[in-house]
């Protein structure tokens, strides 16, 4: 019992430090370590960034003479494999601690379950499981791409209560408040890259940047435009705050394909129809190494995307308003939907937050 809470409180910290991490690390999983000996943290350490150490690395190089007899607790089973860096596994072993405690598994193919057999197999007591679902719910992006190499998709809207993301007379400026804004900025930073479409990108001509008081990071910006109709002077195309890519169709005129790419635009073509083909965009992007993508909107887009089943996550805001409109006033998900209620999309694990005077409702699509 006194074991069991004291691991939690060490993994609740490699916790908090993993997730503080969290949009810098690529197609990298977050990760914490934190070492213990005799009642006190002689090492912590977080993985930063891809290409550099793993936090169980960081986390016993501070240690150092003091991680022998230690118990080093880590948010994803050490590594087992040779990536960019050796094995931790090793490392741990190497380093004699007695006692390894981790929360999730690790789902790459490379580890998935040989890291912990490796410790064990060392004579090292380890304890698996230990807030997994935390760990598991911070690298869900991670735990997608590094299986299927596709990009875990999440959907954001912000919209009144009755669904719409403009008044009848075009107008969104702004649905929701402050803060449910710098939430959605948050999302910007913790996504690799951000995908809208045409038509929003040429109604709004928005920059797509990540702006908090704090500084955060700038995703990817991803255009869907079968026919190129977003002009050259969008800001996404001339203001050179991030990579732009544009997925278009192979039909799609050449001389604005060549003016794009003049301006250091990456123009994928998707599929000779005349639609962009999702699916075949989802895996171009995934080779790109893009492992997470936050979808916001508009309406046609979003309903093209779950009608592909290509979204992994939804994270709707509400602002307590109702605007009315009908047809005239553009609402979240515009598609040709479900006959019978008894086929609509369901959502699973939902959660509901609150951001000053409105709410952001998140769950997972069950496509079965
Ligand atoms: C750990 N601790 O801190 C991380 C792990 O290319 P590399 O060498 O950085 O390896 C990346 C893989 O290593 C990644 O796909 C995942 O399986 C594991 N990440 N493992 O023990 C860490 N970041
Ligand atoms: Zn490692």
């Amino acid at each position: 019992m006194i074991e069991q809470m004291n691991d939690e409180f060490y993994m609740r910290l490699a916790l908090d430090m993993a997730s503080r991490a969290s949009g810098q690390t690529g197609i990298n999983p977050v990760v914490g370590c934190v070492v213990v000996k005799e009642g006190r943290i002689v090492g912590l350490g977080t993985h930063l960034q891809r290409g550099g150490g793993h936090a169980e690395v960081h986390a016993l190089n501070m240690a150092a003479g003091e991680a022998a007899g230690s118990t080093v607790y880590v948010t994803l089973e050490p590594c087992s494999h040779y990536g960019k860096t050796p094995p931790c596994a090793d490392r741990v072993i190497a380093s004699q601690a007695s006692r390894v405690v981790v929360a999730a598994l690790d789902p790459n193919p490379a580890v998935s379950g040989r890291g912990i057999a490796k410790l064990r197999d060392a004579g090292i007591e380890v304890t698996a499981g230990v807030l997994a679902e935390e760990s598991r719910r911070l690298n869900e992006a991670f735990e997608k791409y590094i299986v299927t190499r596709m990009p875990f998709v999440t959907l954001k809207t912000a919209s009144t209560l009755d669904g719409k993301i403009a008044a009848r007379g075009g107008d969104s400026k702004w649905i929701t408040g402050e803060q449910a804004r710098m939430a959605v900025h948050t999302l910007r930073h913790q996504h690799q890259a951000i995908m809208i479409g045409a038509g929003t990108a040429a109604a709004d001509n928005p920059s797509l940047t990540t702006r908090l008081p704090v500084p955060g990071l700038n995703p990817v910006r991803i255009v869907v435009d079968a026919s190129l109709r977003v002009p050259l002077d969008a800001k996404l195309y001339t203001d050179g705050e991030a990579p732009t890519i544009v997925l278009t169709t192979a039909g799609a005129d050449s001389e604005r394909k060549s003016q794009l790419a003049a301006r250091g635009v990456d123009v994928i073509e998707c599929g000779d129809g005349t639609a962009v083909d999702l699916h075949y965009a989802m895996q171009r992007l995934g080779e790109k190494e893009i492992s997470s993508i936050l979808l916001e909107g508009g309406g046609r887009l979003n309903g093209s995307m779950l009608q592909a089943r290509l979204i992994d996550k939804l994270v709707l805001f509400f602002a307590p308003k109702i605007i009315g409109g009908g047809q005239l006033a553009p609402g979240s998900f515009e598609y040709e939907g479900a006959g019978r209620m008894a086929d609509a999309l369901q959502l699973r694990g939902v959660e509901v937050q609150r951001y000053g005077e409105d709410i952001a409702i998140t769950g997972y699509p069950d496509y079965s």
